[in-house]
Formats: C-alpha cells, structure tokens, sequence
C-alpha cells in the first residue's frame, strides 16, 4: 500500500509545476509584463555610483563554491572558491589553496553560516560545508578568501549543516549518509550494528583561523537532513531532521517513506561539552566520539511527520518548526514544553538508547495551508512571521507560527528549495525582503538548450508579497545568508609581511637560489613587468633544468587598489593570482623541456600584454 506515495508525490511535482506554468503566462507579452512591473523595477535599480543594501552570500552546490549578489539589484559581484579549483583566482593552483584543497578538485557546497554574536551576523566569517567531500571551511570577510578547511572523519556528507550557535561557540556538522566508523569496509547486511550516522561539533579558533573538531556524537545509522540552534532561552539546544529511521539500505526513494513518523533529534551542546570534559567519550583514531547508547544524557528524540526536511528556530528562541516534504503539514514545537517532558522525564520509549519524548507533549500546533503541498524551509521577518517554500505547489506561504494562520502567499517559477529572508536567521530578522531560491527555471529565460539554469527570485516582503525580479543564477542555490552590507568590512591591499620569508618588496631583493635540484624564485610582480631576479641579465626569466622541482614566491608589490596580477605558464597547466600586497606561491616540478612563456593573466595595465617572460626548462641530456 505504502509504496505508492513516493511515486505519485513525483507525478504531482510535474503536473503543478507544469499547471503553473501555463496559468501564469498564457497570452501574457512582454511589454504587458513589463509596464505592469515598472514600479517593481524602480524598487531594484540601483543606480551607478550606489551600491545594494544588502550582501547575499549562496551556496554554489556542486560547483564547490560560494557566489555573492547584491540585493536589492540581483547583481553577481564575486565568486569565492571553497572546495572546487578556480582558474580565474588560481585557487586551488597556487601552494597555499592547493594544501587547503587535501588533494580534491570539487565540493557540493551546500548551507554558508554567517559567524554570529549574541545571534546576531557579526559579519566576520562565513562558514560552509562539503558534501561531495565531507570537508568544512571558513571564509574569511574581509577578503573573501577561503582560510581553513577541515575533513571531517567518520561522516559521509554533512549536509545537515552548517548552523552556528549563538557566539559562534560551535557548528555542528551531521552526516547525511550512514557509514561505519572510520568509512571501513562492512557489509550492508549489518548496517543497524555496524553503521553510524555521526555528527561533529566543531568549533573555529579565530586568532589562529582554524577549525577544530572538538567531540564526535554516534549517532543511530539514519539520514540526518537539517539542524538549527537553538536561541535566547533555548541557545543551549540545537535540532536535526531525520529521515530513514527505518535504516534501508536499498531503494531508500520508497523504503525510506515507510514510517509514519520520523524524528527531530533535540540536543543540549552544553550537556555534550560537559561530557567531554568529564571524560565520558571513547577514542575513536584520535575522536572523542559520544555514544549515546552508553554515555546517556543530553540527546532526546521528538517524533514528527515521516521524512522532515528543514527544521527552523524562531528568532524568539521559542519554538522550532518541521516541514513535512512529503506530508503537506508544518509542525510547531515549543522548546518550553520539551524542557518540560525532558525534566520529567515524560518518555514514550527509546530508539538505540536515546529517549523518545512524547509527540502531544512537544507539539505546539500543526499547520496546513490550504492546497499547499511540500513545504521544505521557514525563514522569518522582523515581526516574526514565517515564511515557507513550498516545493510541490511552487509556492512561498506566509503565516504566523502563533497561530498557524495563514496570511498570503505568492507562486514562484518553479519549486523552491529554500528561501532566504534579511538577516533571517539572527534573532532580530529585518523583513522587507526575501529571496526564492529555485530549483527550476523552465520557460523563464532564453533557452540554453536541455539544462536551464537555475533562478532566484526577489520578493518584496514589506506589504503584501510580490516577486519583483528574476534572475538567473549559477547551480546551485541550496541556501544563502543575506547580510546588510555595512556589517562586512573588507580591507583594500594585504598590509606588508615582513616577517614571511618568501615576501620581497624592493627589487633589489629578487632572487634565483638554488639547492640541489631545488629552484626557489622570489620574485616581485608590478605593472607592468616580473622581476625574478634584478642581477640577471633578463630579470624576467626563469630557467632550469628538467626535472627540478620549482617554488615561484610571488609578491604584488602595487599597494594600489583592484591592481591584481596573475601569473601564468603556457602549456604548463599552472596559474595563480596575487592580489596587491599579496605573496602567493606555486610548486611544481619542471618534468617537460622546452620554452614556456610566462604571462600575466589579469589585465593590470595599458601594458599589460608587456607584462611577460619566459620559463626555460633545458633537457636533461
Ligand atoms: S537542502 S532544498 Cu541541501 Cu538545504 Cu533543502
Ligand atoms: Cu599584471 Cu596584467
């Protein structure tokens, strides 16, 4: 009988959307479209000389990147590379991006979490995970840069990630996919004793800008999907989504939706930090890993509807919300009343040692919005109105978690995964806009052929909903953080390091040493020359033999705004940028003879095409 619902759950995705689709536009030209969105496009025209209100930092999916717009005007600025290489900033080329890289070319960048204080965006750092890779990285704001990234063992894919707490005190980083521990080989027929759904807690140590896992929790081997901490009253706590609590190992689209309720785990940091501390954890290579089933305390289990996806708290701190993916309800749950059930210890029974809190006990009230089906995520607005997508029915649905009302709602082109409000995720959200971030474009923009891209859509939230611009964007848009621009302080050149030893910022002080079979080039880059060595007879010439293992250290000593240079050798396979101030540095061994030129690759100047050299690698007989 089951098996069924998935399949039609399917059918029903296909059919709205394409309803939708033809309802909306049918006889509809573009200048009609047009002249009736004049006032919206007013409402996002920033014009030259001004900048956007607000930064929005999205998730770039499985091209392993983070790609930044400006709001209201829907403006790419930049693209940061996090997991995956990027030839356009030489990341993952150059030494220091490719050692952060742990030798893996892509990523599947899925939530940023701004780091925060006292719950609010502090505009500092941005946090991000991998699930392709199981990594986790931090992005440095002032620069844009990618600082630290961490592999995180015993996980196989923490999408369930990343949301920080109150003071940035930690990230917690659950695995998607169930794997042993250490992802050693076991047989699929033992996975409910074998297989772990482990979840990090991970913690950034600013002064030295490195991630750290602090302790390791082993989790029952179940899917988890989205967490969130808690705040104000509950910044203790933190929730997760869970789904396959019915532990299949094989076609999960249907053997996953059996049950009739999955779980929201719901966990005190504090307690855990505690535990560790106490010592209450087994080593694990290196881990503190947590078993619950043996180490009790601090982790409880609230049933929800089956397969749960997004789980939001509200900025009030008060409740938090489950959005049912295949059931068409949102349920509200009180934090208040779980402290309760968990004091008196009002259990319906445990799974794998951890107590199941009484459903009626917890739930604050379900939600169902007429007609509106697969709802995913909530954000809120600055009177703490919710706002969920609703991925079925193509749709953003505006209500009040007070009363479950519902208060407007908007079609969006086409089947929202998340959506992002200002400021959404603090404790002081600050309405006014909201952003779909969609999974189908369809008929939206110029065709490209079989694939579209991706689309963000642009709501104005202030009155009554009303999408007033389009664009399309990058793959993929899995969630975004949006920040109001004056919170992020970017400098403008890298101040001089006197103390790295591979800077130089006189030219005098260029140099070619060799040892051994070691080259190391010091070298300046200016507009508009290299300068590799000053004594040589051509400064701008790097040779050596075949086979030597190469260090180009290359500083931009133009202490002058956006004068980036880059620095590349044709037909090696090698580029890399150093931005002004900056000292970056490239390895590699000169394993092909022959006459490489060498060039920049960032237009710096009126003589930026002069700015070149040779790279001479002479055959070994
Ligand atoms: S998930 S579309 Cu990767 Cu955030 Cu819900
Ligand atoms: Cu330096 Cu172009």
């Amino acid at each position: 009988m089951k098996k069924w619902i998935p399949i039609v759950s399917g059918l029903l995705v296909g059919f709205i959307a394409a309803t939708i689709s033809f309802a909306d536009f049918s006889g509809k030209t573009n200048t009609e479209a047009a002249s009736s969105n004049k006032s919206n496009a007013e409402k996002v025209y920033v014009p030259f000389g001004q900048k956007d209100d607000y930064y929005l930092f999205a998730s770039g999916g499985h091209s392993g990147q983070m790609f930044i717009y400006g709001v209201p005007s829907m403006r790419k600025i930049r693209t940061i590379p996090v997991f995956s290489q990027d030839s356009a900033t030489g990341y993952g080329f150059d030494e220091h991006s490719k050692k952060l890289m742990g030798g893996y070319t892509w990523g599947d960048l899925h939530h940023p979490a701004f780091s925060e204080t006292k719950g609010d965006y502090d505009g500092k750092w941005m946090f991000a995970t991998d699930v392709g890779n199981s990594r986790a990285a931090v992005v440095d704001l002032k620069t844009f840069t990618t600082k630290d990234i961490i592999k995180v063992p015993n996980t196989a894919g923490p999408h369930c990630a990343a949301f920080v707490t109150e003071n940035t005190e930690y990230m917690f980083l659950p695995t998607r996919f169930a794997v042993p521990v250490g992802q050693k080989y076991e047989s699929l027929d033992d996975y409910s004793q074998k297989y772990r759904g482990v979840m990090s807690a991970v913690t950034f140590d600013e002064k030295n800008v490195k991630l750290n896992i602090a302790y390791q929790v082993a989790l029952p081997p179940w899917s988890y999907d989205l967490s969130d901490a808690g705040k104000k009253g509950s910044a203790d706590w933190a929730v997760m989504t869970t789904y396959n609590t019915e532990e299949s190992t094989t076609t999960m689209e249907v053997n996953a939706s059996q049950a009739d309720r999955d779980y929201i785990v719901l966990f005190n940091w504090k307690e855990l930090e505690k535990m560790v501390k106490e010592g209450k954890y087994e080593d694990v290579d290196g881990q503190k890993m947590i078993y619950p089933e043996k180490q009790k305390g601090g982790i409880y289990l609230v049933p929800v509807a089956k397969s749960p996806h997004g789980v939001d708290v509200t900025p009030d701190g008060k409740f938090f919300i489950a959005s049912g993916k295949l059931a068409p309800t949102m349920t509200v749950f009180s934090f208040e009343k779980a402290f309760k059930a968990v004091e008196n210890k009002e259990f319906a029974g445990e799974r794998n040692g951890i107590p199941i809190l009484n459903y009626k006990s917890v739930m604050e009230r379900e939600v169902n919005p007429e007609n509106a089906l697969g709802p995913l995520h909530t954000q809120f607005d600055d009177k703490g109105m919710a706002y969920t997508t609703m991925f079925i029915s193509s749709e953003i649905v505006k209500w009040d978690p007070k009363t479950g009302k519902t208060l407007d709602r908007v079609p969006v082109q086409y089947s929202p995964g998340h959506s992002v409000a200002a400021e959404g995720d603090t404790v002081s959200p600050d309405g006014h806009w909201l952003v779909a971030l969609n999974k189908i474009a369809k008929d939206t923009y110029l065709s490209v052929g079989p694939s579209h891209p991706e689309s963000m859509q642009l709501i104005d939230i202030s009155g009554k909903m009303k999408v007033i611009l389009s664009a399309p964007v990058d793959p993929e848009p899995h969630y975004a953080q949006m920040i109001k621009a004056d919170k992020i302080k970017t400098i403008n050149v890298y101040p001089k390091d006197t103390k790295n030893p591979d800077a130089v910022y006189k030219q005098n002080d260029t140099k070619i040493v060799r040892k051994g079979n070691e080259v190391h080039v010091y070298g300046i880059a200016m507009r508009s020359r290299f300068i590799f060595d000053h004594k040589a007879k051509r400064p701008d010439v790097i040779e050596v033999n075949q086979g030597d293992h190469v260090f180009i250290h290359l500083t931009n000593i133009d202490f002058d705004e956006d004068i980036t240079h880059g620095f590349a050798i044709n037909s090696y396979d090698l580029n890399m940028e150093v931005q002004p101030g900056q000292t970056n540095t490239m390895e590699f061994t000169a394993d092909k003879a022959g006459t490489f030129p060498i060039y920049c690759t960032n237009f710096c100047s009126a003589l930026h095409q002069e700015m070149n050299g040779y790279f001479l690698v002479k055959p070994k007989n």
